[in-house]
């Protein structure tokens, strides 16, 4: 194959603490929204790839590593799942995976920034996929931390929390008030879900996150993952619950008619992947 000339390829990285993340690519897209630094770029790699503010968000060939986990050990697992929520989420694909289950009647996407929407249904359209047209799915492009604020109690059989790090727009989606209110606007039975961060690059914000939801919710655990593109590569999802830890104990048959034609996600692989906790981070949520 012909070498690409070097003008149009590059090492676009990531840095996080000393560290650099990075893929080889060019730059398709860049702008300023409102609320923060819209990239898009082709890597190699991985396909497209989404930064916001200079950090990884989803790349085509790797998102399912991240939205399988988000969303499936929840949607699996809740009493009913007629009404879910999605805060953030603009590019689409924890929506997609919310509506491979016939079962959701109706999904809210509240994501903060509408050209994180626009410009995904552009660049990344496989994320999104059929997501953008079906009639169950209202995007509303609000304030998250607003949205649960505003709604009244028990309106939702699942909340998934798709944010970027907890800084700029995403900082009011880990504090203690918003994971109380995501509780009171969860209909008895629900799942709450949340990305909490690496364990390894993030490892202060991910234990607080954990300690912050556990004190709002009866349970709630950490499953650990791997998505390549983010920092250290090793990431974390947390679900709560009340009443029991229903995201632990998946619908049998709801679980087998996504399962094969996840890539990551299985029963199996969410058994495993809920003992995983390092040593250290168990020690440490036990004092
Ligand atoms: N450090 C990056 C964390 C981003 C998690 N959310 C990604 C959004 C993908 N839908």
């Amino acid at each position: 194959m012909e070498p690409k000339p070097a003008s149009l390829t590059r090492w676009i990285d990531e840095y996080h603490n000393g560290v650099r993340y990075g893929l080889e690519g060019k730059v398709l897209f860049n702008e300023k929204s409102c609320f923060q630094q819209i990239t898009f770029i082709e890597s190699k790699r991985y396909g497209t790839a989404l930064l916001l503010d200079g950090c990884w968000m989803t790349a085509e060939l790797q998102e399912k590593s991240y939205h399988e986990c988000l969303v499936q050990p929840a949607l699996c697992s809740a009493k009913n799942i007629n009404n879910v929520l999605i805060i953030g989420g603009g590019d689409g694909g924890t929506a997609r995976e919310c509506l491979r289950h016939a079962e959701v009647k109706r999904l809210d996407l509240v994501e903060i920034d509408r050209r994180v929407v626009e410009l995904s249904q552009k660049y990344l359209p496989t994320l999104g996929g059929n997501a953008w047209t079906d009639p169950r799915l209202h995007i509303n492009i609000n304030d998250g931390v607003e949205w649960v604020k505003n709604k009244k109690g028990a309106s939702y059989d699942v909340i998934i929390i798709d944010s970027s790090d907890p800084q700029g727009p995403a900082k009011g989606l880990f504090n203690k008030l918003f994971f109380e209110n995501c509780k009171r606007i969860l209909r008895s039975g629900g799942v709450f879900a949340t990305q909490s961060e690496s364990p390894e690059a993030f490892r202060k914000i991910h234990i607080e996150t954990i300690k912050t939801i556990r004190e709002v919710f009866d349970f709630a655990d950490p499953l650990y993952g791997s998505v390549p593109l983010y920092p250290s590569g090793w990431w974390s999802w947390t679900f709560a619950a009340m009443g029991k830890q229903f995201y632990k104990e998946p619908i049998q048959q709801r679980a087998q008619t996504i399962a094969s034609q996840c890539d990551i996600w299985s029963i199996e692989w969410q058994t495993g992947a809920f003992k995983s906790m390092p040593a250290s981070i168990h020690r440490e949520l036990s004092q």
